[in-house]
């Protein structure tokens, strides 16, 4: 019995450790510890050590699925492409909606953004980034011309000062969460916002808990302390940004003093004056942000006061500083680089700029031209014209993704989904959204398959294949090419390999063009921007000057505004939602894992210790939560680490769902649903 081991990276978050996957017989049976990447030398979360538990599941999917008289039958796989090409070329180009996928790879979200703007040549193509950083997407390109991390994770262990804001790092990117441990470790201070006192939080040498939605209140009152005090880099701010007499007109404003700043937050002005101090006086500083910045209809002016607060005092360009929004699923940075977003083509590169749409155009070769240019619609906005602008939407094609578990209302998305005609959905998994498809074609995974995928720091990486994927499922990039072919265009979709993909790739993308399968072999692969064969990759980005065609960096003014809906006197608390450590998302991986969903098996609800007191609930007691939008039972967790008037739900738990509850409430820049805040009460089950 010999065993061989497969080094590749791993598919969940966004961190982009390596581990070797574990084979015999040719199937994958664990994984071991692969030392030789620089973002985890060989250490692992509990999801990457039982990566492989899900890969052999016996739910995989293995057959396409064709649903006839509501229920589905196998089907081969020409029979679901038949019936697929016939449908799709009855629907006119903006009938059709693609959703790509932050869990497969650039290549094949390259291939989904061509498929639906080349061979369906409709402008509709977005993906769960949509649901997690458009907010930093939109923002940190309006601040610094580059909508990405500007550090890399090695070198947060180098900051002296590390602020973490709506991140749980240490649960969310454990291995991101190492590096701050070593940083503390070398004396550096770390100050943790975050209405939970989560593993992170108890790492911090100030905790601030508050109540969710007040970041930008937060962000003003210690920017203004800085400036009171002459903390500010004044050389930084005079050479490398703008707008700065804008900001201060809005930060110095009395209404963000320390006392009035407590009120909106519930954090003591004492607290606050501090966090300023330590950070506007400890050099180099570095702020890790994530959801809890991003999930609010005023997620764009949170992303905008963190980039204030980093060019107010100088902390971007160098080691141990920097604005460190860190993605979530293991490519998502990539199916944003590859353009699965409605306003992009790669690079970033925007659909309505006239140069930009004649280089893909011309570079594709479609003999009927493309979609026309104009930008398409955001996830959620789909959502809103299939529900309320019935007809206009008509057919969607969603791969990897499980939007009747993740967005936002989950009756509403039931009405929306429910509203097409025609459903392709392609998956690893029967999803809820798998159950409510016309045709399920089966994927292979991540161990299945090679390609690459960009993590967080912007390092491309390979996926290496270590097993055939099971029965007759095929990898999403061959699926995409035989589709293409018997939809009229094998010559346009002509690849042999995902590396023929990525050739096509690196052609129209700059800041990917210096990148080949030989160069990214290496186990510290390449960080972009890499312009061409010789450059050496970018782990650090606005070193001299920001991505603005001037270079200079720009301050917005921000006033806070409270969430879009506020507790009042039915619905007096405030529900925030995220993930934990065991589980990921819609749990289609993880509840098929055996250790994970044994160490977590089921949601529940998190209330503080005196509001369980006030409401009579007991602690594991099954409750009602209700919200505007509908209700779920879940046992309660009561807890003195959650901020009193806050509650908080994981969404991993189709049982007890919470994104029954949530609000689809949109910041109007980057349409991202306000996850994190809306209004919610908690009764007592009583006998009937
Ligand atoms: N185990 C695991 N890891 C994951 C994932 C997973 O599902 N499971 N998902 C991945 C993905 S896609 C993403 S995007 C990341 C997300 O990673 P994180 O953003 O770290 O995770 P969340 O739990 O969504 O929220 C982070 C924190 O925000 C706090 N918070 C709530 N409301 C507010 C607020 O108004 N302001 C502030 N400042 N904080 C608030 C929450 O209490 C929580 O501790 O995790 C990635 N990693
Ligand atoms: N309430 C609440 N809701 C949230 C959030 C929150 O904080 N609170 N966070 C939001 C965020 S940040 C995100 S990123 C989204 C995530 O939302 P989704 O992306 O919808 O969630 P996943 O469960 O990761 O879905 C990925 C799907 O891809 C499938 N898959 C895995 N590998 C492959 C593959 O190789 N090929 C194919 N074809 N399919 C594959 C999986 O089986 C799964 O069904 O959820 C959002 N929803
Ligand atoms: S930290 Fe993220 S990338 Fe690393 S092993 Fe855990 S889930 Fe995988
Ligand atoms: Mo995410």
């Amino acid at each position: 019995m010999t065993l061989q081991y497969v080094a590749t990276t791993c598919p969940y978050c966004g961190t982009g450790c390596s581990f070797n996957l574990v084979v015999q017989d040719g199937k994958v049976v664990g994984t071991a510890p692969y030392r030789r990447s620089p973002v985890n030398e060989g250490k692992v979360c509990p999801k990457g050590t039982y990566a492989h538990e899900f890969v052999n599941s016996p739910d995989r999917l293995t057959k396409p699925l064709i649903k006839k008289d509501g229920k589905f039958v196998e089907a081969t796989w020409d029979e679901a492409y038949d019936l697929i090409t016939e449908k799709f070329k009855s629907y006119k180009p903006d009938e059709f909606a693609a959703l790509s996928s932050a869990r497969v790879s650039n290549e094949e979200n390259y291939l989904m953004m061509k498929f639906a703007r080349g061979v369906m040549k409709s402008p509709h193509v977005d993906h769960c980034a949509r649901l997690c950083h458009a907010s930093t997407v939109a923002g940190l390109a309006a601040s610094f011309g580059s909508g990405a991390m500007t550090n890399s994770i090695g070198d947060i262990a180098e900051s002296e000062c590390i602020f973490v804001l709506g991140s749980n790092t240490l649960e969310q990117h454990p291995l991101i969460g190492r590096k701050i441990v070593q940083a503390k470790q070398k004396g550096a201070k770390v100050i943790c916002a975050d209405p939970r006192y989560t593993p992170t939080a108890r790492l911090a040498d100030l905790y601030m808990p508050f109540v969710s939605g007040a970041d930008v209140a937060i962000l003003n009152c210690m920017m203004q302390e800085i400036i009171k005090n002459g903390w500010e880099d004044k050389e930084f701010v005079e050479k490398r940004t703008r707008d700065f007499e804008k900001l201060k007109e809005v930060v110095m404003k009395e209404d963000y003093s320390p006392e009035n700043v407590s009120k909106i937050s519930g954090i003591p002005a004492e607290q606050l004056r501090q966090a300023a101090e330590i950070f506007g006086t400890t050099k180099p500083g570095a702020i890790l942000y994530s959801m809890g910045i991003t999930q609010h209809t005023v997620g764009v002016d949170n992303v905008r006061s963190v980039a204030n607060i980093q060019m107010l005092t100088g902390n971007l360009g160098k080691p141990g500083s920097g604005v460190n929004a860190l993605r979530g699923q293991n490519n998502v940075q990539g199916a944003c680089d590859m353009g699965a977003l409605p306003v992009v083509f790669t690079g970033y590169q925007k659909v309505i700029d006239p140069a930009a749409y004649k280089k893909f155009a011309d570079a594709w070769g479609f003999p009927d031209g493309i979609f026309e240019p104009k930008n398409g619609y955001e996830v959620t906005v789909m959502m809103d014209v299939l529900t309320d602008n019935p007809g206009e939407l008509k057919c969607m094609y969603i791969m990897g993704e499980n939007p009747m578990l993740s967005d936002p209302d989950l009756n509403h998305v039931r009405e929306a989904i429910g509203n097409l005609e025609f459903l392709v959905v392609q998956d690893i998994f029967l999803t809820e959204t798998a159950e409510l498809a016309d045709v399920v074609l089966p994927a292979a995974c991540y161990a299945e398959r090679g390609g690459t995928q960009t993590s967080t720091e912007r390092r491309v990486q390979m996926w290496r294949k270590a097993q055939d994927p099971p029965g007759e499922a095929k990898e999403d990039w061959q699926i995409f090419c035989e589709l293409a072919a018997k939809m009229g265009y094998a010559e346009q979709f002509p690849y042999q390999s995902l590396e023929d993909v990525f050739k096509e790739v690196a052609e129209v993308t700059p800041s990917y063009h210096g990148m080949t399968y030989e160069r990214l072999e290496r186990p510290e692969a390449l960080h972009w921007p890499c312009p061409s064969l010789d450059h050496p990759g970018t782990p650090i980005l606005h070193r001299e000057k920001f991505s603005h065609p001037d270079g200079i960096g720009v301050f917005a003014p921000i006033e806070w505004k409270p969430p879009a809906e506020v507790p009042d006197e039915e619905y007096p608390f405030v529900l925030t939602t995220g993930r934990i450590l065991w589980h990921w998302h819609t749990g289609s991986m993880t509840r098929r894992s055996e250790t994970l969903d044994s160490e977590v098996p089921t949601g529940w609800i998190e209330i503080n210790t005196e509001d369980a007191k006030e409401l009579g609930i007991q602690n594991k007691e099954m409750v009602r939560v209700l919200t505007r939008r509908g209700s779920v039972e879940a046992p309660a967790k009561v807890t003195p680490d959650i901020m009193k008037g806050v509650m908080f739900m994981p969404f991993h738990f189709a049982e007890c769902a919470a994104n029954i509850l949530t609000h689809n409430a949109l910041d109007p820049i980057a349409k991202i649903p306000e996850f994190k805040a809306c209004s919610v009460k908690v009764e007592k089950i009583t006998e009937a």
